[in-house]
Order: C-alpha cells, then structure tokens, then sequence
C-alpha cells in the first residue's frame, strides 16, 4: 500500500484501529465532514460482514471501498492492495483505513499506512490500555474516545493515559467524544503533524 499511495500518488494513509465499537467510523466520520474542500479524501471500510460502515461514509459523498474479511480478525495488505483499485488514486489526498474492530490480531498485520492511529474508549475499561501492550507499541497515535459517557461508565480517561504512558511515553494521545466533537480539533492538528512528519520519513 504504502509505495502506491505515498510514493506513486503522494496520499497520506491514516488506518484506525481498535475494538469493536470504539469509535473508528464516528471518529472518521467527523473528520471527513470537518476537512478542507480542497482535501479530496477516500476511505477503505474493514469488517468482517456488511456494508453498514461503508454506507455510513457513502451518505458523506466520499469514495468508499467496502472490504469484508469473513473469518478474519483484521484486514492484510494484499486485501488493501485489492481495494485500492476502487479508488482514481490520482486524485486523492487521504486514505483512511478502517480496519476490522478488533484489538489482537491487527498489530501484526501493518498495512504500511502513513500514520496508524489505536482508537479505544472508556466503555472498553479503564484497564484496556493495559491488556493490550503490544498493539499500544505497534502505533503513532492514541484516542480514547467517548469521554462524554466516562463518568457515566465510572473510568477515569487520565488513568488510561497513564497506563500508556507505562508502555510508550512518547505516544501522543488524544481524548475526544465524536457525539460532542471534544476533542476534534486537537486530534485533527495531531493527524496533520504526524502525516507531515511520518511521509517525509518513509
Ligand atoms: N457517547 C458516545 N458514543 C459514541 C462515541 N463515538 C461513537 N459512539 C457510538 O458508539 C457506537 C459505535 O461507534 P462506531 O463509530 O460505529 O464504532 P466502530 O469502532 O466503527 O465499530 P466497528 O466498526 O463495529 O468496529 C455507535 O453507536 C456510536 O454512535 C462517543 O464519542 N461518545
Ligand atoms: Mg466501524
């Protein structure tokens, strides 16, 4: 993917990964509504069955490829490869990639994307980040979505970003709520700094 996208088309690919249910799609969703006009963005859809996601970004007037996996946990790079070809690559700026809701099997399956974005969210635990370290080491950015409902759930979002701090101090993260659009913007500035920073270095 990478060479295609970056180095052929000069496309920044942001994946999104994380639990079933964390948040990807409202995630992406309120940042496709919320990029320039002159940004011309696309998205691969990644689930195991059904189009609902991909019906969901079709509504937003984007490009969708809609990948379903059957029995697999996450998607893999000749899936993605595949599904490039629905998409005038020529004319895109940003690919997201949703991958499959899953919190084990994606972190050893890097799709090359240009910034690999964890999105958990407080109805995961407060103990989430902390069970899954190493897919927490595999990644660029963090979001713990939903904090609207955290005192509801009874998590604290500063203690699941202390735990990440344990595993990686350096990974920057970003609380947000896609319901209330906290946090937005912040995630937002994140992505185009990481995309700056990341399609320099490949
Ligand atoms: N309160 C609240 N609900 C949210 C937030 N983000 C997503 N949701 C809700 O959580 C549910 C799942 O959100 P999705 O965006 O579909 O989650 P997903 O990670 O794409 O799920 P899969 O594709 O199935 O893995 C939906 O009912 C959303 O409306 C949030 O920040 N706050
Ligand atoms: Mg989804």
């Amino acid at each position: 993917m990478h060479e295609r996208l970056t180095h052929d088309n000069d496309i920044d690919a942001v994946e999104m990964l994380g639990a079933t249910g964390s948040g990807k799609t409202a995630l992406i969703e309120q940042l496709v509504s919320r990029s320039p006009a002159s940004e011309r963005v696309g998205v691969i859809a990644g689930d195991v069955a059904g189009d609902d996601d991909a019906r969901r970004y079709r509504d937003l007037g984007i490009p969708v490829a809609d990948v379903t996996t059957g029995k697999d946990c996450h998607l893999d790079p000749e899936r993605v490869g595949d599904a490039l070809g629905a998409f005038e690559l020529s004319r895109l700026d940003t690919l997201y990639v949703e991958n499959v809701g899953n919190m084990v099997c994606p972190a050893d399956f890097p799709l090359g994307a240009t910034v690999r974005v964890v999105v958990v969210s407080v109805t995961e635990g407060e103990d989430v980040i902390r069970k899954h370290p190493l897919l927490f080491q595999a990644c660029d950015l963090v979001v713990i979505n939903k904090i609207d409902i955290a005192e509801a759930v009874g998590v604290d979002p500063d203690r699941m970003r202390a735990d990440l701090r344990e595993i990686d101090p350096e990974c920057p993260v970003v609380l947000t709520s896609a319901v209330t659009g906290e946090g937005i913007e912040a995630l937002e500035r994140r992505l185009r700094d990481l995309q700056a920073t990341h399609a320099h270095e490949h």
